[in-house]
């Protein structure tokens, strides 16, 4: 592309040396692709010479960003996911030359810093700690890592000679669960042994009906070496058998990865959630708390669930056990928060552990804490965890699973010092939220503490056994934007560091595993059977009388016009107030319809979050600057989770939608939980909601920079509805077949358990320590986090 390019440009400087001048005429030193775009169309209007299909029109499609500073401009060009490469071009001489991205971050950080040109900076490359491992070729493979891993080591294992059966032999002999021995007693001293104690098994099943149960061959099968594990029946016993047969005679990976599904391992989960209001009632929409709460305990109840019928299948007693360790704040307020152990609903054994932060002197941290003011709690917490963990777990657990960048972090810790496999959620990486904010981190210091944020999400990624997604954008994001985890490639922080390989997308540990709706409560409103009448008086209220009996403002001149529902956090990310300035600012949508937000306070006092408050505030003056009162509603209140099902159904009978605004969504369960209902979707197009609505299909995606298009789309929607009420129907329909085939807890808690059987697998029989990046990060730790971290605890 470039050498096309530097052909074409000899010829062309006038066009290039016009696309440069519009580019500094914006006066804007760091340039998004947005505008580089746009300045490329004047130039194209204006232009005699036809610009378009040229090797520059090929080029400025790849580009991502620039940073001008007269006469140089800077490139980042992304040629697809995680495939960047960076040039300048000097405004006179207008060549191009290839840079690398050391030297573009170089660039970029004397924007910030301009005396800084020839200070060292500490660089961080990962790059080759990882030369010697396997990783995806292809864009569109990313995120199906594990599937990727057990082809490529099933492959190399079984075709050195003899040496995968002999591995797969020692993993049966070793492996118990709970102190008890299974699959095999250990009798069988090499490979060909096992083969005749497989025949002689097998002969013996033949012996025995179908579905004799597991006790009735234990003794006989004992007596030939084998150990329970293998099936609850003879039938289930005798498959598992056949497939091991097989493997012996000519392994593949997928008869390996149908084996592995059957063998017990995982029955003890440690889930990891430290910074929010972790608790089942009172929590949502607090600051900080939101959906990664719902997702956890979701979660929860669906692996204990796939976790049981798997161990009964195979034949094991044994009771599952999870706990989420989370902190226990003293001052709880209407909240359990305040509680060591709080049994999950729902579920057989399944906890929420609850362990205070503390001080170095031993005293206990009383009062919520934002998350970006909790790193230096984060060490002491770890280990409190860790003991705890392994009190009640009378053991290690069988897997670590981190939530966001402080549960990861933890997580980190927690299966440095075990040996134990991580897997990390990131649920929402700051980077892609907060534009710019690792350029920026010392201007928001003060408030956000990203240093911190930042170092510790690039230790937990790099520790990672594995790293689950709730969609492929998380990781690669889309042709034209960066993914979320895509944002760690390459980055810098001027003053601190300069990461030029941070994360690498095509590593196999990433997967995508999406979660679901809860279905007992997110259901169709069609499903009138299930529905629960007796709430109705409540969203009667709630929605239409006088006084909703919460605080609110505002109210419904024409309370039959369809509703535009809106709910989340109150936070600036969530941009719930430009919503309703949009709303007020486009008539034909405010008299279609009328606004109802639920999120956040309605009493700037009654907030903790300085965001909040802020946003609050913003929230009164767009009613009062738009005369919002008989059009909207605002209630300041958290709906209890079966009440915000039956809202969803109601909006839905009553033809309206859900609209979910937000500056950048990681993923967004509301969008799931209104589609479920059967709600018509807006939802930005910034994020997770890009992928999880076929944009005119099962709902439709906006640009949040632009309100107005946004609101006359909800308008049209609206008015062809009016004309046409089949085409809210297909809407309708669609979002719920969306949701049924693809985010459903059922299939998300199969592909999480096959995920961690097969990861432990390979980590028992093959090298996959990553020593080397190990020490790098325990350094990394010490010398850059720990200090920062420190310095943010109070009076020093
Ligand atoms: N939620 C709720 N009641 C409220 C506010 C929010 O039940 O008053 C739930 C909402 O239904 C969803 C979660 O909180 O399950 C918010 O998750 P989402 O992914 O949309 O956003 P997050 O808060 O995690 O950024
Ligand atoms: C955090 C977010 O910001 C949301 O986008 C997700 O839906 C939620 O966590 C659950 O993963």
């Amino acid at each position: 592309m470039i050498q096309k390019f530097d052909a074409w440009a000899v010829d062309h400087r006038d066009e290039l040396h016009a696309l440069l001048r519009k580019w500094f005429e914006l006066e804007r030193p760091l340039l998004l692709r947005s505008d580089l775009l746009e300045a490329f169309d004047l130039v194209r209007d204006l232009h005699p010479q036809p610009l378009v299909n040229t090797p520059l029109h090929e080029l400025i499609k790849y580009l991502q960003e620039a940073i001008c500073r007269p006469p140089m401009v800077y490139l980042a060009l992304r040629e697809g996911a995680g495939h960047w490469s960076y040039a300048r071009i000097h405004q006179q001489r207008l060549v191009l030359e290839i840079i690398s991205v050391s030297d573009y971050l170089a660039f970029k950080e004397l924007l910030l810093r301009p005396d800084s040109a020839h200070e060292p900076v500490l660089e961080l490359d990962f790059t080759p700690f990882n030369r010697n491992f396997p990783r995806l070729k292809e864009i569109k493979s990313i995120g199906q890592g594990v599937r990727f891993l057990n082809r490529q080591l099933a492959g190399t294992l079984f075709t050195q000679s003899g040496t995968g059966t002999a591995k797969l032999l020692h993993f049966l002999t070793v492996h118990s669960m709970d102190g008890q021995q299974l699959m095999l007693h250990g009798n069988f001293a090499d490979v060909a042994a096992l083969r005749t104690g497989l025949r002689r098994a097998l002969d013996l099943l033949d012996t025995y009906t179908e579905d004799a149960p597991w006790q009735a061959i234990a003794e006989p099968l004992s007596g030939l070496g084998f150990a329970p594990g293998w099936g609850n029946c003879v039938m289930r016993v005798s498959e598992t058998m056949n497939l091991l047969v097989d493997i012996l005679e000519a392994a593949s990976p997928q008869i390996l990865e149908n084996f592995l599904a059957r063998i017990p391992m995982i029955s003890r989960l440690l889930i990891l959630s430290p910074h929010g209001y972790f608790g089942q009632d009172n929590v949502l929409g607090l600051p900080d708390t939101g959906g990664q709460v719902v997702y956890i305990l979701d979660q929860v109840r669906a692996l204990e669930r796939e976790m049981s019928e798997r161990l009964i299948l195979q034949g094991i007693g044994a009771q599952p056990k999870i706990l989420i360790c989370t902190r226990l704040i003293p001052e709880a307020g209407e909240t359990l928060c305040n509680q060591p152990l709080e049994k999950v609903h729902g579920t057989q054994n399944s906890w929420i552990v609850r362990v205070p932060f503390r001080k170095e002197n031993g005293e206990i941290i009383r009062h919520w804490i934002s998350r970006f003011e909790i790193w230096p709690y984060l060490e002491n917490f770890a280990q409190d965890v860790e003991r705890e963990a392994l009190a009640q777990l009378s053991g290690s657990p069988d897997l670590v699973i981190g939530n966001y960048s402080d549960g990861n972090l933890v997580a980190s810790l927690i299966s440095k010092r075990t040996g134990v496999t991580q897997c990390n959620i990131a649920h929402a990486l700051e980077q892609s939220k907060y534009l710019h904010s690792a350029l920026h981190w010392r201007e928001n210091e003060a408030q956000y503490h990203f240093d911190c944020q930042y170092t510790a999400d690039l230790i937990a990624m790099n520790s990672a056994d594995f790293i689950i997604t709730s969609t492929y954008q998380e990781i690669a994001g889309t042709p034209h934007t960066v993914g979320q985890y895509e944002t760690y490639q390459n980055y810098t922080m001027p003053g601190l560091y300069r990461v030029v390989n941070g994360i690498d997308l095509f590593d196999p540990k990433f997967n995508i595993v999406s979660p679901g709706a809860d279905a007992e409560v997110y259901f169709s409103y069609l499903d009138r059977e299930h529905r629960l009448q007796s709430l109705l008086p409540d969203i009667e209220r709630l929605l239409y009388a006088p006084d909703p009996g919460v605080p609110w403002r505002g109210h419904f001149n024409d309370p039959a016009k369809p509703l535009i529902f809106t709910m989340a956090r109150l936070d600036l990310v969530k941009n719930l107030t430009s919503l309703a300035a949009w709303f007020a600012q486009c008539p034909q949508l405010s008299d279609a319809a009328n606004l109802l937000i639920i999120g956040g306070h309605i009493d700037p006092a009654a907030s903790a979050d300085s965001e909040e408050r802020a946003e609050i505030d913003h929230m009164h003056t767009i009613m009062d600057e738009y005369k919002l009162e008989g059009r909207m509603r605002w209630l300041g209140t958290r709906l209890e989770k079966n009440l915000a099902g039956e809202l969803y159904r109601h909006v839905a009978d009553r033809r309206g939608i859900f609209v979910q605004p937000a500056r950048f969504e990681a993923f967004g369960l509301t969008i799931i939980e209104a589609m479920a209902s059967g709600l018509p979707v807006f939802a930005t197009r910034y994020g997770g909601p890009r992928e999880i609505i076929q944009h005119g299909i099962s709902g439709y995606h906006f640009d949040p920079n632009d309100g107005l298009a946004a609101a006359t789309a909800m308008a049209d929607f609206f008015a062809r509805s009016a004309a046409d009420p089949d085409f809210w129907n297909k809407v309708s329909e669609m979002a719920l077949k969306r949701v049924e085939s693809r985010y459903t807890w059922r299939i998300y808690a199969e592909q999480m358990m096959t995920l961690s059987r097969i990861y432990g697998f390979w980590k028992f029989v093959s090298n996959l320590e990553h020593e080397e990046t190990a020490r790098y990060l325990n350094m990394f730790y010490h010398l850059q986090f720990r200090p920062m971290a420190q310095a943010l605890l109070p009076n020093q």
